[in-house]
């Protein structure tokens, strides 16, 4: 799965603003996927909230993955989910969404990387690059030295996660990435149009022809 700018949700930065007008607002700034993560919703507010983020990513032409919850990313018809290292196997996920979804996992150092390959990820998330305050319980920092040498190590895409702003992001494109994934950043932003078209310039810079 080929992106170049993941959006992350985070409630507690829309800072009373609407849910669908930040996300319009940071697709139209280059976000080409979008992840829907809210821990602490209930089942049924993250089928409204995927309801309404599969309507508007389809309005848009974006990618819309659900975080943890497979039911729920089958339910709103998502392109995919995105899972931890003790979430539900890959192939299990396969199943339940059915051909053509994306299935990406979360991984941390260079064997969780090579096993995400193994299992046959479309992606994996790397991180976190920096320490961060938006998910409290990380592992230790990979950093964009991480990257790399995740990068000579497996094929497979790489979205770098974790604590990432406009300043790191050249280094982690630069080290391999293709993506940089972000919640504080774009959706805490008080011009997130402006946040994200600045984060994905750097990427599409960065990154040239690959
Ligand atoms: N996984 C690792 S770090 C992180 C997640 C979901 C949070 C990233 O949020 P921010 O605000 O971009 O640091
Ligand atoms: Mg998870």
């Amino acid at each position: 799965m080929d992106s170049r700018l993941y959006v992350i949700t985070g409630h507690a930065f829309l800072k009373g603003r609407q849910l669908e007008d930040v996300i319009r607002a940071a697709i139209q700034g280059g976000a080409d996927t979008i992840q829907l993560r809210e821990k602490d919703y209930t089942g049924r507010d993250l089928l409204a909230a995927g309801h309404l983020l599969r309507r508007l990513t389809r309005e848009l032409g974006a990618r819309l993955i659900v975080n943890d919850r497979i039911d729920v990313a089958r339910a709103v018809d998502a392109d995919g989910v995105h899972l931890g290292q003790g979430d539900l196997p890959i192939e299990i996920a396969r199943d339940i969404l059915g051909p053509g979804k994306f299935v990406g996992i979360s991984t941390h150092n260079v064997a969780e990387a090579v096993a995400a390959e193994q299992a046959g990820a479309d992606y994996i998330g790397l991180g976190p690059m920096r320490p961060t305050q938006t998910k409290l319980d990380t592992e230790p920092v990979v950093g964009p030295a991480g990257v790399k040498a995740v990068r000579d190590a497996v094929r497979l895409p790489i979205v770098a996660i974790g604590g990432i702003g406009p300043d790191d992001v050249a280094e982690i494109i630069r080290n391999g990435a293709n993506s940089v994934a972000v919640v504080s950043a774009v959706i805490g932003a008080d011009d997130v149009t402006g946040a994200a078209r600045a984060l994905r310039a750097i990427v599409d810079r960065e990154r040239g022809d690959r």
